[in-house]
């Protein structure tokens, strides 16, 4: 068993790490504790922490804190490292390009990194139309420049997203985004001439999952017609699954009728991956699973393994209606993450991470199925790919559970797995492995989430 070493300088994180779970404390151990001190201290109270393990290096499927604590790593950084930490492509990628320039910005000497990551996003997303792409450095920024540049485009204002969307923390992303709190409560007023409408959620529609597809559809569209006007709105925004708002995979058919719905009316239809894109759900987007073809998307997280970078990309004619300089920002498309972003790629091409994450869902849907017989309180098990949800309710119905969600959470931190929650009612487990988790590891995952679901 190794000590943590001491300064980050000397340590080799990425694949290179032990893929163990080890634990030589409880969790979180006495150093970690010193240094949430040292946060609560210093740190402003909004920032919360899921887990207070302070983190020294992480790679593959596991993540090492400063008590010398090796953990099974469920989430990835909120889906962000698909590729693992410290992946070795982006590594010597990033490593090489730090050493050769750090900045220059894009705007004013621009630099091949950025073309190549517009290049890839141009290729790889949906569609083999003539596309356009713009780099950002956080997904809310890649939200809100698409809804600029669908403004631009349509010469028309509203935006209509959905029932427990989530897409940023900004002004215009939180008026965007579903859930009150903890994203948007005291933090108003809100962007206007945004419009919320239903979305097909199997799981709680009233009148059953298989009339769901078809009445969401028909309520959205005849709310957008009705309060708002179609040839009011610029763009229509949505995930393809909900992330935040708890893994929700709109009933099939929902998506390609909104689609359509946006096409026949000359709405931009902007599919937001910035969690579900990059091999997570075992497709590089997930709005492929139906053959939808979006007119933008946004993505971010898993792009650059790590660094941060954010991009919009979409048909040529509708990223190109903002004017020359309309677009930008001092850091977008930073050279750094951009050769993140080339490694990342690579790996995942090379790795073929789509079927590492088809395998992790099988692998999860089949043991979380048969736990679902074992325990009353699991509502709904879905997802697909590597985003893998289980919804806990009350006991004999559909009342949603958050406290049995928050104390399963807890003790699967106490066995040292590290494990997500989301929801609008904040009573789903959400699981993200990193795609190059092994698989002695997630099954290990599953055996202590089991024992913390035995012992609830
Ligand atoms: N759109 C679909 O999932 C970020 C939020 C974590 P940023 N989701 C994680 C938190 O509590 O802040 C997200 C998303 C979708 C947009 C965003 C926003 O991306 O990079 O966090 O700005």
């Amino acid at each position: 068993m190794s000590a943590a070493p001491s300064s980050a300088g000397q340590l080799p994180g990425g694949p290179s790490l032990p893929q163990e779970r080890r634990l030589v404390t409880a969790i979180p151990g006495p150093k970690s504790q010193e240094l949430q001190a040292r946060k609560t201290a210093a740190v402003a109270a909004g920032v919360g922490t899921t887990l207070p393990v302070y983190v020294t290096r992480a790679g593959g499927g596991v993540v090492e804190d400063v008590d010398g604590n090796s953990l099974i790593d469920f989430g990835s950084g909120i889906a962000v490292t698909n590729v693992g930490n410290a992946a070795q492509a982006v590594v010597d990628r990033a490593s090489a390009q730090l050493a050769a320039f750090t900045h220059t910005c894009f705007m004013v000497t621009p630099y091949e990194g950025y073309v190549a990551v517009a290049e890839q996003l141009n290729e790889l997303t949906p569609g083999d139309h003539e596309k356009r792409s713009a780099l950002f450095n956080s997904g809310a920024e890649a939200v809100e420049n698409a809804v600029k540049i669908a403004r631009a485009y349509t010469k028309r204002s509203a935006v209509v997203v959905f029932d427990h969307g989530y897409h940023g923390r900004t002004n215009l992303t939180m008026a965007l985004t579903a859930k009150n709190m903890p994203y948007k409560h005291g933090f108003g007023p809100f962007a206007p001439d945004v419009h919320r409408v239903p979305v097909a959620y199997p799981y709680r529609w009233l009148t059953g999952a298989e009339n769901c597809a078809a009445e969401a559809a028909a309520q959205a569209i005849d709310m957008i017609n009705k309060q708002v006007g179609a040839d009011n709105v610029a763009a229509i925004i949505i995930e393809p699954i909900q992330g935040e708002g708890g893994f929700i995979e709109p009933a099939k058919g929902f998506l390609p009728a909104i689609a359509e719905f946006a096409r026949a009316n000359g709405i931009v239809f902007v599919a937001d991956e910035i969690q579900t894109g990059f091999c997570r759900t075992g497709q590089w987007f997930a709005c492929e699973d139906e053959g939808v073809v979006p007119d933008l998307i946004t993505t971010a997280k898993g792009i650059a393994g790590g660094l941060p970078l954010a991009a919009v990309t979409g048909r040529a004619e509708i990223m190109d209606a903002a004017h020359a300089g309309g677009l930008g920002g001092t850091y977008g498309g930073n050279p750094v993450a951009c050769a993140a972003a080339l490694g990342s790629i690579e790996t995942m091409k090379e790795l073929d991470l789509n079927a590492k994450a088809r395998r992790i869902g099988e692998v999860m849907l089949d043991r979380l199925r048969s736990l679902q017989e074992k325990h009353e309180i699991i509502g709904d098990v879905r997802g697909r790919g590597a985003m893998i949800a289980v919804e806990l309710v009350k006991p004999g119905g559909k009342e949603p559970n958050p406290e049995a969600t928050a104390a399963i959470a807890k003790a699967c931190h106490a066995e040292g797995l590290v494990v997500l929650t989301a929801g609008t009612y904040g009573n789903v487990l959400r699981f993200l492995p990193p795609l190059v988790m092994p698989e002695h590891l997630l099954l290990e995952g599953l055996d202590i989430l089991e024992g913390a679901f035995a012992s609830h």
